[in-house]
């Protein structure tokens, strides 16, 4: 496989880059990669799915997210560059992998906010959506599953609204279009910054799903090999007892209204030292030890 020019791991990248690159990894690896337009944003940024898999559309499915809150910038940095390690890393390697389990990623569902965080605003969190006096909903307590019903906010100026109804937000409803839309989606892994954390739901209840053990000893399993890498510790719990309750998670969703078992909000590095602002020389020991978990979640979902 050719590997494109533009990107890298060794800075951050803005929407267009991204996209381009997705585009341009799709023309390289035709029968490897694909790359979808599945929507537009609010403010009008075409949104794109990319999937890699050599077998079968029915397949066993993997749909990984990144960027849905826009300041997490290690997150959209690292689904690329599990992307590139799957595509341009030790290619035979992963065939097996590849040809029995389809991969479906959206390094970046919140693309107005994202861009907002370059121009103009490096914190902002929410979409870009004109919401009265104030601007955004919070992508994240934005799905429909037991929707605003608790650690979210009712104010339109608040970092946590929920919206005026549940997916209020087009870009959510991309995604959601999608996760119902795919055959097969075995798991769901959405990737926020940060505290190093590798949850499961629920997060709008602090009750625990009937098969929590399941999807705790594969966190369990994804950690270890994650650990493995450069020894960064994780914890693991559902979203309620781990980080605090927040109700219209997407990971709820994708769980209970989605029906992919496997669903989990991964919190990516740091643990508060530089926060949202993770030096750029992180991206590339967080993308090692990231995909290393994936890879595990990966092989799980093929012998599943
Ligand atoms: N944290 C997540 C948030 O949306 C979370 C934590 C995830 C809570 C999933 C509940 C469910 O607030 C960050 N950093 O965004
Ligand atoms: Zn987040």
């Amino acid at each position: 496989a050719k590997a494109p020019k533009a990107m890298d791991w060794t800075s951050y990248h803005d929407y267009d880059e991204i996209t381009a690159w997705l585009d341009e990894l799709a023309t390289n690896n035709p029968g490897l990669c694909k790359v979808s337009d599945v929507g537009t944003s609010y403010e009008g940024r075409t949104m794109k799915v990319l999937t890699l898999g050599t077998g079968a559309a029915d397949n066993p499915g993997i749909f990984i997210d990144g960027g849905i809150h826009a300041r997490e910038w290690i997150s959209p940095a690292t689904v690329t560059y599990i992307i590139n390690e799957l595509v341009n890393g030790a290619s035979s390697t992963y065939s097996d992998l590849l040809a029995g389990v389809n991969f479906h990623f959206m390094p970046v569902i919140n693309p107005d906010g994202y861009a907002y965080t370059f121009s103009n605003e490096r914190l902002w969190r929410k979409t870009r959506s004109p919401q009265g006096a104030c601007t955004g909903v919070d992508p994240n307590r934005n799905w429909d599953f037991h929707w605003n019903e608790g650690g979210a906010s009712n104010n339109p100026c608040a970092d946590t609204y929920c919206g005026p109804n549940a997916f209020s937000e087009i870009e959510m409803q991309v995604v959601r279009d999608q996760i119902n839309t795919l055959p097969n989606l075995v798991s769901y892994i959405s990737f926020h910054s940060y505290s190093q954390l590798w949850m499961y739901p629920w997060g709008w209840t602090s009750d625990l799903p009937e098969d929590w053990q399941e999807l705790d000893s594969l966190a369990q399993d994804a950690v270890n090999a994650l650990t493995a890498v450069h020894g960064t510790s994780y914890e693991i719990g559902s979203s309620t007892n781990t980080i605090y309750l927040a109700s219209g998670g997407s990971d709820d969703w994708a769980k209970g209204a989605g029906n992919v078992k496997f669903s989990y909000t991964v919190e990516l590095r740091d643990t508060g030292a530089f926060g949202f602002l993770l030096p750029a020389g992180q991206i590339i020991p967080t993308g090692e030890e990231t995909f290393q978990g994936v890879l595990v979640v990966g092989n799980f979902v093929l012998s599943y």
